[in-house]
């Protein structure tokens, strides 16, 4: 009472403050003026979600779209079950990172079993390479993965069965052989699998340990790739990881030919690629430090001149001025009887020199993929393609 400057708002029953028409005009304009800000702010935000929703969704749906193949794990005692305790008798052979056992489960279904030594330094991530690499990829030349069993202390794949072993067994143990044009077809599986990892396939893979004993038969003798213990994804991301792969001697590119080759690997748990960058500098990784898909080229082209000679790259009668890929080089196309495997050749066949002529071809492509520079190699593509070519003539002298 008597305060005639108090005003307020009309329940009050005070006078109404002066001002305030005033302001609530003000409101009115802030009003007119923050409704539509707000409104496109808003409007602007949910298409951005939208945006992001959509984009998500997007990659979620190529992630869904890649087979998993890697259904229910398996325990370690099926395992042990089926691999009647891990015994000898079933005992495949040893690999750089563990054993591979033969297993059969209760259904009758054969398996081979890769038990990583996780006590041997790189077990564990060569465990999770391959993991990660085979996951993702398939083909019907690469091998398949069935199950895999991961507790703390022990790591296994289950593995596609191959009843006819390695090529590194029928290219160097007695009483084995095969024919001009099984070699043949077993290496087209081969590069038709590589060109698979190569440019089927996004991020590109690269094998990096390419040799007679990762390539199996199965019961119709084709060949499947395998042993993704060292592969390389390539993608772009971005925790640094270091590891030491161990790839072999005389399969492995000029370059790189040292005993290790010390890589760094980037990995994303989002995205689960891997990507490999080089710590040392290996002419073969180029300038960024890149593991490019040549050094499998090389790598293949070694393996098709051993396919056919039947001499490791490794063998005493090469030195340091003479390797497999300079002693085929001197002498295709006209001296090619002198280096394929003898076995291969009778001279009183009736097409001889036909089929060398094939097997020159064979071999001419085999010293363009072992070029010095990765810039000078064929892809897998013009591979396949040569090969293709190739078959035809000699299964037309056969
Ligand atoms: C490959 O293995 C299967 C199944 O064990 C066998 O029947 C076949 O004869 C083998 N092939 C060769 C060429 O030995
Ligand atoms: C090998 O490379 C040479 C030179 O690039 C080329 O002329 C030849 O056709 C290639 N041979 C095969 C079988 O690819
Ligand atoms: C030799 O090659 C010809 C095709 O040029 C073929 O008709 C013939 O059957 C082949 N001979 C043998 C013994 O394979
Ligand atoms: C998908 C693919 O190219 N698979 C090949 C695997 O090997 C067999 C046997 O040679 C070929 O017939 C397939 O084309």
């Amino acid at each position: 009472m008597s305060n005639d400057a108090i005003c307020g708002k009309p329940q009050f029953h005070v006078p109404p403050c002066p001002g305030s028409s005033h302001r609530s005009s003000e409101r009115k304009v802030l009003l007119a003026v923050l409704i539509p800000i707000t409104a496109s702010a808003a409007i602007t935000l949910v298409v951005i979600l939208l945006l992001l929703r959509y984009r998500k969704r997007q990659v979620q749906a190529q992630a869904d779209s890649l087979p998993d193949i890697m259904p229910e794990r398996i325990s370690y005692y099926q395992l042990q079950r089926a691999t009647d305790d891990f015994s000898n008798s079933n005992l495949l052979g040893q690999g750089s990172f563990g054993s591979v056992f033969k297993g059969s489960f209760t259904d009758g279904t054969l398996v081979a079993i890769k038990i990583f030594q996780l006590q041997l330094e790189g077990a564990f991530k060569s465990f999770e390479t391959e993991c990660a690499v085979l996951r993702n990829l398939r083909h019907r030349n690469l091998t398949k993965v069935i199950s895999s069993c991961s507790n703390l202390d022990f790591k296994a794949l289950v593995l596609e069965y191959m009843p006819n072993g390695s090529l590194e067994k029928w290219m160097h143990s007695n009483g084995h052989f095969l024919d001009i044009v099984q070699r043949l077809n077993i290496m087209t599986d081969v590069a038709c699998a590589v060109e698979y990892l190569h440019h089927g396939y996004s991020p590109p893979v690269v094998h990096c340990d390419l040799k007679p004993s990762n390539i199996l038969l199965d019961q119709d003798m084709v060949g499947h790739v395998s042993d993704f213990g060292i592969a390389k994804l390539f993608g772009e991301e971005e925790t640094v990881r270091h590891t030491t792969t161990l790839a072999t001697l005389g399969y492995i590119a000029p370059g790189e030919s040292t005993d290790f080759v010390v890589l760094s690997i980037q990995y994303s748990p989002e995205s689960k690629w891997l990507t490999i960058l080089n710590d040392v500098m290996f002419a073969e990784y180029g300038a960024e430090g890149i593991v490019s898909t040549s050094c499998d080229v090389y790598s293949y082209g070694i393996l098709l001149m051993e396919t056919f000679t039947r001499r490791r790259p490794t063998d005493e009668m090469f030195s340091e001025d003479s390797s497999l890929r300079s002693w085929i080089a001197n002498s295709i196309p006209h001296a090619i009887d002198q280096v394929v495997d003898a076995n291969l050749i009778s001279p009183v066949e009736k097409n001889l020199s036909r089929k060398l002529n094939c097997i020159s071809s064979i071999m001419e492509m085999a010293v363009n993929c072992s070029a010095e520079s990765p810039g000078n190699r064929p892809n897998m593509k013009d591979v396949v393609a040569s090969l293709q070519k190739i078959k035809v003539q000699l299964l037309a002298y056969s």
